[in-house]
């Protein structure tokens, strides 16, 4: 069945790990009607956790999709993982959504991931609203877990559902915008009934709450709120779609999703009161280059967005859509604008997790599946024919760990290429990459339980033996001083002989500026026609520095005087020239080596912090900054060597029990000295067959 526009709601949940989204995600198709029975994530056959990887590990590793009818509204529903290590299917489930809910467990508070993750929704300015587990624990408590929301996050959440007891005397919840009560019913769905007496007083105050928000949405309701002390309930139901969309309402839920409890309610409300894909931010696109913010529509020409590629064992390649504007049907004539080439549609269906259904259409704001598609990639464009909207690519944060790998048999060398080339188009936050100075080919991504995963799969599902070692850090050489020198290259005996003389100078510059090449020559020392071959052999040098063998970087060369033979001068005897000039001139200038510095960012509770910082201290690391970001939760921001980082995920991890976050990102190249350059250089020598001096 088709929805269009207006009925759809798309909703990502989001969280830690463990807080029970996928859980919540399973009981909610269970209470919508869409599962007969509802299955446990230790049991390994819940929908969302359906691959071989993720029922093996017991936890979440891909983004799941499914979809509930609700009040006559679809809702599209995405379950994410919680580890950092996977966090591109959790980004690109925002972008797919209006709204992210995220899960708290009830019993901890909020937890560091989705701290991080409330930061990016932030960032995107979507809607959002907290969902709080677990309160059929002894130590749950709605009440302790809406103060830590509210000081970690700086906002005050208006719970839209309020518990009826705790631990051992949970009964179910109230739903405070819809007067009702919602009571266990063990393993059958929920029921609802009168909000029993005893609980009166709360659901009024918590009403009342709800009613301010809804003012809030809206200027002429908040007069009418200030004028009468009220609001009835179709103005309520007004104000807060306007605060929602416009992100100034955060709503609570209260629940136990292994009980079936508080589900109706939050699925009410997202098909009442969530926001509508007309009113989304996050589908930036390019339109004559530049980069605009464009309404989902339906009454456009078709444009659509590949939001993820997976491989399914039975359906093969499955390229996930959402429609930006008009509709996309089996007939509709398609093009992949990224690949500028045309895309035959063929069957589009919805999904259940695994399992596909077929539809006729999708319209905007809809997220769907196409087959077997030919040309599309993940961050793809789909459009009509001719029309030449292009969205922006997903952005997603830099790989925080790296392996390298290489085939232990030769002939696997194709086989492994291939499989990383569809393991980098599943996970976009994975990537590969053959270093040619390194000769390694280096595989990284979002920690070691994403990188581990991918090798499991290479050596039990593809079969392939691979080595695996520490990658090695991608050192720059440069100069700290001005120097020249001059190299003749000459060999005139018998036949044609090759000659050439080159005189450089070279100079530092500023770090970042890489390479400059300047042709003084006046009057014809050098030939103009060979001056390319020149500065050829310039480049040549500055491949392979004198120190290391690393690539040197930072210099300007001048060429400032010469001499050439009528007969024997060449490109090529002046390329030779000029790049054992170059060395030369290399090893007089003081060269030193540089290292890649890496900005750190640290998430720690506060009882760890003392361990985290004199641990980066070892690491030659600077702290730049430490600040709490409220409730025992601590952020470093820290500048440390990349040499010193390639295990990171591992070390934080066991400092910190597993709890502690980071990501890093490259800033800058740092000169290095003393012992440290001493262990790169024998390093690096005993690595590198040294080219032949020609
Ligand atoms: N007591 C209790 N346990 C829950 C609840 N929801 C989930 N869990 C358990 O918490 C664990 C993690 O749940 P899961 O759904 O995998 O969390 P996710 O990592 O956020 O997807 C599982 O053992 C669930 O059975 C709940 O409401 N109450
Ligand atoms: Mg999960």
């Amino acid at each position: 069945m088709s929805y269009t526009t207006d009925l759809i709601k798309n909703v990502s949940i989001a969280g830690h790990g463990g807080t029970g989204k996928t859980t919540l995600f399973e009981r909610l198709l269970f209470a919508g009607g869409v599962i007969p029975r509802a299955e446990t994530v230790e049991s390994g056959k819940t929908v969302g956790d359906s691959s071989p990887e993720e029922i093996e590990r017991k936890i979440s590793i891909h983004a799941a999709l499914a979809h509930i009818e609700r009040n006559g509204k679809k809702i599209n529903l995405l379950d994410t993982p919680g580890s950092s290590d996977f966090i591109g299917d959790v980004i690109l489930s925002f972008r797919a959504s209006e709204f992210a809910v995220l899960t708290v467990d009830g019993r901890t508070g909020v937890q560091i991931e989705t701290i991080k993750l409330w930061r990016n929704l932030e960032g995107r300015e979507k809607p959002r609203g907290v969902f709080v587990t677990k309160l059929d624990d002894e130590r749950g408590n709605y009440q302790n877990a809406l103060d830590d929301v509210r000081e970690k996050f700086k906002i005050a959440p208006v719970p839209v559902t309020i518990p009826m007891g705790n631990g051992a005397s949970y009964q179910g919840v109230i739903d405070v915008l819809n007067e009702k009560a919602y009571f266990v019913q063990g393993d059958a769905p929920e029921t609802a009934g009168a909000v029993p007496a005893e609980y009166a007083a709360a659901a009024a105050a918590a009403r009342e709450r709800l009613i301010e928000a809804a003012a809030e949405g809206d200027d002429s309701l908040m007069e009418k709120y200030i004028d009468k002390g009220s609001l009835d309930a179709e103005e309520m139901h007004r104000g807060l779609i306007e605060a929602l969309a416009e992100h100034k309402f955060v709503p609570a839920f209260a629940g136990v999703a292994l009980k079936n409890s508080g589900l109706i309610p939050f699925l009410d409300f997202i098909a009442d009161i969530g926001p509508n894909p007309r009113t989304a931010r996050d589908v930036s696109l390019e339109e004559g280059g530049t980069q605009t913010d464009i309404p989902i529509d339906p009454d456009k020409p078709l444009a659509a967005l590949v939001i993820k590629t997976s491989y399914d064992q039975f359906s093969g390649k499955l390229s996930w859509i959402k429609v930006i504007r008009g509709k996309l049907t089996a007939e509709t004539e398609a093009q992949n604008v990224s690949e500028n080439k045309k895309e035959r549609i063929g069957k589009i269906y919805t999904c259940q997790g695994k399992k596909l259904e077929e539809v006729r259409e999708l319209y905007a704001g809809d997220v769907g599946i196409i087959s077997k598609s030919a040309t599309l990639k993940t961050n793809d464009t789909l459009s009509d024919i001719g029309g030449g909207v292009n969205f922006v690519h997903l952005r997603l944060p830099e790989p925080v760990h790296s392996v390298a790998v290489n085939a232990a048999a030769k002939k696997d060398d194709d086989k492994l290429g291939e499989f990383l080339v569809r393991a980098a188009e599943e996970d976009k936050t994975f990537r590969y990459q053959y270093n040619t100075e390194t000769k390694e080919t280096v595989i990284s991504g979002m920690g070691e339980l994403q990188v581990n995963i991918i090798l499991d799969k290479i050596k039990q599902n593809q079969k392939i033996e691979v080595e695996t070692h520490v990658p090695h850090v991608a050192y720059r050489e440069t100069i700290t001083k001005k120097a020249g020198a001059e190299y003749t290259h000459k060999k005139q005996t018998g036949g044609h002989g090759q000659y050439g003389k080159v005189l450089l100078e070279i100079a530092p510059l500023p770090r970042g500026e890489n390479y400059q090449f300047i042709n003084a020559i006046f009057g014809g020392a050098i030939p103009k026609n060979y001056i390319p071959g020149v500065e050829k052999g310039v480049l040549e040098g500055m491949a392979a520095g004198t120190m290391a063998g690393y690539p040197v970087v930072d210099v300007e060369v001048k060429v400032v005087d010469g001499k050439y033979h009528p007969v024997d001068s060449s490109e090529l005897a002046f390329k030779l020239a000029a790049r054992n000039a170059f060395r030369e001139a290399m090893r007089q200038a003081s060269p030193t080596l540089l290292e890649p510095i890496m900005n750190l960012t640290v998430f720690v509770e506060d009882k760890y912090l003392g361990d985290v910082m004199s641990d980066l201290s070892g690491k030659r690391g600077k702290i730049q900054g430490q600040a709490s970001v409220g409730g025992g939760i601590e952020e470093i921001k820290a500048q440390v060597p990349q040499a010193e980082l390639l295990r990171y995920s591992i070390d934080l991890r066991s400092i910190t029990s597993g709890t502690g976050s980071f990501s890093v990102e490259f800033d800058h190249y740092a000169p290095i000295s003393g012992k440290i350059a001493e262990e790169v250089i024998k390093t690096a020598q005993a690595f590198r067959v040294q080219e032949a001096e020609e």
